[in-house]
């Protein structure tokens, strides 16, 4: 469910974005923007705080804690309202492109009257920029590769918005009554890292009450279509959500069907007909006598095909009915094998929270261990010294007292520079607890660069993670291009383990490299890459990401007890 923090993140986001567009003072857009990810990532609930318990959230002031006041009492904050008139939401899309600064898209749009990523395609490729300051031909070309990686996402969104918006939408109908089962279906259920459109499937002793709650929910901005067993809304930030409510002795057929995804459907509903059955979205029927096969789960219909239950995140036709056929599906890891977080970050470099509250919610979760691996030196604007890491070691080793449950480790994510090294002398990189590497900048090297680069990491003895190895940002930012099959080989050969980095922009290594990795017996970690408590909660998508990969619970490090997690990050 959307939290009431989140959507006030979102506010003081947009508003920083449009005093960025509008041209205004740099330093306020940079007080906002933190404040947006502090709210966003603030542990307790705002809705109750009082003035003085905003004030307590970190980077929210007098001025920023009035706004959300403001908020709370209208649900409208007025300075933000006036810049919305200000800058048509055309123009604010434009700042969306990857290479496009607010600075040049109110340019564009004052001089040229450009208000749409449409209007900007056409208007590069008319040449109508030619002559425009600010506008050379690298700066075109730039924009039209932005342009194109946009359109590549479409207007997908990232796995965890879909589910949020998800989860709000089958507790409401779950709450209507006659709703006797509802669950969110399609790409979703199997877990893909970016989501089209939105399938919730429901039965009811009452479709017409269950449709009504629908098309009059929060959510629905815009009702698409609405009708007796489909309805279809959009909510305020454009993502359409789609409602089905079938028979209830459809159940399990309809959960198979609208759950996908389509060649997987396509290849069940052929091994159906070589059995006299059909199989459609409304229901399991049998060819001969039209009868409808009750079909109460979804077990109950793979078993009617001849087939073992089959987890959504394998439905994509890549070999799992034939893996199915044979007995031979992976036990996938889930959310439960997972027994700590080896990824995470604190208000010491760019997380929000304190160590104490990440240390304190990671508990709470029931972990086993827990890595806290703030940013190193050489990510210059993170400052990080010596002096600082040595001081949230001892933090972390005084922390430990209250938790004996809970074994915390002291670790650092470094920098994978040009060449393949990391920040820090060895007889330093020794004293952490755990050494996770990554690539933060020049993205953009030639493949045996990137791939030697990446090698020689794997190489240095301390480390003993690649964090998000192709550093893609979903969206925004191109995987980096290296012969992975070689950094495979090297991770196996020097005992590194790959992250799957559980960031829902990130979802990093992607599930088709990771199921490539399988072969050359490479182990992975997979890390929230938490910057904010909720954020801890983010595992599930990295664990979904890597039941899209095929990866069974022995793989993942982060699955081990204790005792053999210590022994793989001490051997050398
Ligand atoms: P998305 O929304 O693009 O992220 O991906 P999906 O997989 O959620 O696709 P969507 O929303 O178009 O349809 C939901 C499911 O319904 C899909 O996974 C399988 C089923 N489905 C939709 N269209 C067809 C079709 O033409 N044939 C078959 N066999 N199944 C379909
Ligand atoms: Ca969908
Ligand atoms: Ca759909």
């Amino acid at each position: 469910m959307d939290r009431i923090n989140d959507e006030v993140a979102a506010l003081l986001q947009e508003y920083a974005d449009l005093i960025a567009i509008t041209g205004g003072d740099a330093f306020k857009v940079r007080v906002y923007e933190k404040a947006a990810r502090s709210v966003g990532g603030y542990a307790q609930d705002i809705t109750h705080l009082d003035a003085a318990g905003l004030r307590h959230i970190p980077n929210v002031g007098t001025s920023i804690a009035g706004k959300i006041e403001e908020f709370r009492q209208t649900g409208v904050i007025y300075q933000l309202e006036e810049l919305r008139v200000k800058v048509p939401a055309g123009v604010r899309r434009l700042t969306t492109i990857p290479s496009l600064g607010p600075k040049k898209a109110m340019v564009l749009y004052g001089e040229l009257g450009i208000g749409s990523v449409e209007a900007l395609e056409e208007a590069i490729r008319a040449g109508n920029l030619h002559g425009l300051r600010g506008f050379g031909a690298k700066t075109e070309e730039n924009l039209l590769h932005g342009i194109e990686l946009m359109n590549k996402t479409g207007r997908r969104v990232h796995i965890d918005v879909a589910m949020g918006v998800a989860e709000q939408v089958v507790a409401e109908l779950s709450a209507v009554g006659g709703c006797r089962r509802c669950s969110f279906v399609g790409s979703l259920r199997r877990m893909k890292d970016t989501i089209g459109d939105v399938d919730v499937l429901a039965t009811s002793g009452d479709s017409a009450a269950l449709m009504a709650a629908f098309t009059g929910s929060s959510l629905a901005a815009e009702v698409i279509a609405s009708g007796g067993t489909k309805s279809s809304i959009r909510t305020p930030a454009g993502l359409q959500v789609d409602l089905r409510v079938v028979h209830q002795d459809s159940w399990g057929a309809a959960l198979q069907y609208f759950t996908g995804s389509k060649p997987h459907n396509i290849h069940t509903r052929e091994i159906a007909l070589h059995q006299k059955l059909k199989l459609s979205e409304y229901g399991l029927f049998d060819v001969e006598t039209g009868e409808r096969i009750v079909s109460a789960d979804e077990g109950e219909v793979y078993d009617r095909l001849g087939l073992p239950w089959i987890p959504p995140t394998l439905r994509e036709d890549s070999g799992e009915i034939e893996a199915a056929l044979r007995g031979e599906l992976p036990v996938l890891v889930s959310e439960a094998d997972i027994r700590g977080d080896l990824h995470t970050h604190t208000d010491l470099t760019d997380g929000v929270a304190p160590l104490e509250e990440m240390v304190a919610a990671a508990a709470k979760r029931g972990y086993g261990y827990y890595a806290v691996t703030d940013h190193a030196p050489n990510l210059y604007m993170q400052r990080m010294t010596r002096e600082k890491a040595l001081a949230q070691r001892e933090r972390v080793r005084r922390l430990a007292d209250d938790y004996p449950e809970l074994r915390l480790l002291h670790g650092t994510e470094l920098n994978i520079d040009p060449e393949g090294d990391v920040d820090w002398p060895a007889e330093f990189l020794a004293e952490f607890d755990l050494c996770l590497a990554a690539v933060h900048s020049h993205f953009g090297q030639p493949r045996a660069e990137m791939t030697r680069r990446i090698v020689r990491a794997c190489e240095n003895p301390y480390v003993k993670i690649i964090g998000h190895p192709t550093a893609r940002i979903i969206g925004s930012r191109e995987p980096v291009d290296a012969d992975w099959d070689e950094v495979f080989r090297a991770c196996a050969r020097t005992g590194t383990a790959l992250e799957i980095d559980a960031f829902p922009d990130r979802l990093d290594l992607p599930a088709g490299l990771v199921r490539r990795a399988l072969d050359f017996g490479v182990l992975f970690a997979i890390g929230s890459d938490a910057h904010a408590v909720p954020h801890l909660g983010n595992m599930r998508y990295g664990v979904g990401t890597a039941q899209r990969g095929w990866l069974t619970a022995g793989r993942v490090i982060n699955t081990w007890p204790v005792d053999r997690l210590l022994e793989f990050l001490r051997s050398g």
